[in-house]
């Protein structure tokens, strides 16, 4: 309904400044060597790949770029995440799915504005997103513990953040606290927990899907997001791999343990898929730099991303 083509628009974003580990930016890579392209074809899709290549932005990035207080390479991230706005944008005003293959977590401030740009600009709406994460990432730079960006995106496309903040200050706050809902939380920040309450975000923690299953927690999920709407806007998924049990998806900056199973979470995107709402997916935070067995991340990551854009299993 929102993608007029049978065409994805494939962003590899080779990134890491949103947080200190190596690898990170190797992520995009991996996925492309493990023939995501050959296998979205194989699914009948038209791929379009920003660039026709992987991006590092390296050009873009500022000669010098000191923390602010405690927050770490602020104008990096915020350049980065300007053009990469602009990148998925395009996408989605030629009527493509946005698929953004990551990379840290601090490009979903590029990726969801571009994507709520786009869908703003074509069909008035505003963007629904869900962000499946072991983590919030809704620190504001008053309330980080770490100053790495990648644990803050939410609260800039919120606009929870007081005044403008250096290299970030272009953000246009376009998510509404009603229009997110959580799932798979389980590594939250005390002042973070104020947040979402404050804030009243609909979370499903690890706890809820135990004692839901992943089943319920997505209808509710769903529910959740069709208040007021005939059950039609757009959706955006921004997943980070760590949202996954470590078992199962190890390398990955961050992992935590008690996380989400290999089918819960791909039942998660094959029932996102099959309300036809989708009009983005993030997969992010694949570091092939950690574990032993990155190979196994890196194909789950690719899995996950079929999933979303219709594989099945029958
Ligand atoms: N909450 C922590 C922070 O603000 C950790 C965030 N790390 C993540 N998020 N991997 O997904 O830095
Ligand atoms: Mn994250
Ligand atoms: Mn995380
Ligand atoms: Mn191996």
């Amino acid at each position: 309904k929102y993608a007029n083509k049978n065409e994805i628009g494939v962003t590899c974003v080779a990134f890491s400044g949103g947080q200190p580990k190596e690898g990170v930016d190797l992520g995009p890579e991996y996925v492309l060597k493990a023939n995501l392209v050959e296998q979205l074809q194989d699914m009948n899709y038209n791929v379009v790949l920003t660039g026709g290549k992987v991006q590092h932005y390296k050009e873009f990035f500022p000669e010098s770029d000191e923390p602010v207080g405690i927050i770490k390479r602020p104008r990096t991230v915020g350049i980065v995440n300007k053009i990469l706005a602009d990148q998925v944008y395009e996408h989605i005003k030629e009527g493509r799915l946005a698929l953004q293959i990551g990379g840290d977590h601090s490009m979903a401030i590029g990726t969801i504005s571009g994507v709520a740009r786009g869908i703003k600009e074509r069909f008035q709406q505003d963007i629904k997103v869900i962000w499946v994460d072991a983590h919030a990432d809704i620190n504001t730079p008053e309330t980080t513990e770490t100053g790495n960006i990648h644990g803050m995106p939410v609260s800039f496309l919120m606009g929870l953040v007081k005044g403008k903040f250096e290299g970030l200050d272009w953000i246009e706050p376009c998510l509404k606290p009603e229009n997110l809902v959580y799932i798979g939380l389980r590594d939250v920040d005390k002042l973070e927990k104020q947040i979402l309450k404050e804030n009243k975000i609909k979370s499903f923690s690890m706890h809820e899907i135990d004692r839901y299953g992943i089943g319920q927690v997505l209808d509710m999920t769903i529910e959740h997001l069709s208040k007021g709407d005939r059950g039609e806007s757009p959706i955006h998924v921004s997943f980070d791999i760590d949202a996954l049990d470590p078992s199962v998806a190890g390398s990955t900056g961050t992992p935590v343990r008690g996380g989400l199973t290999f089918r819960e979470g791909h039942y998660l995107l094959e029932a996102l898929h099959s309300t036809g709402r989708l009009v983005a997916l993030d997969m992010v935070e694949l570091n092939p730099a950690i574990g032993d067995h990155c190979e196994d991340t890196i194909a789950i990551g690719c899995s996950l991303i079929r999933a979303t854009f219709g594989e099945s299993l029958l």
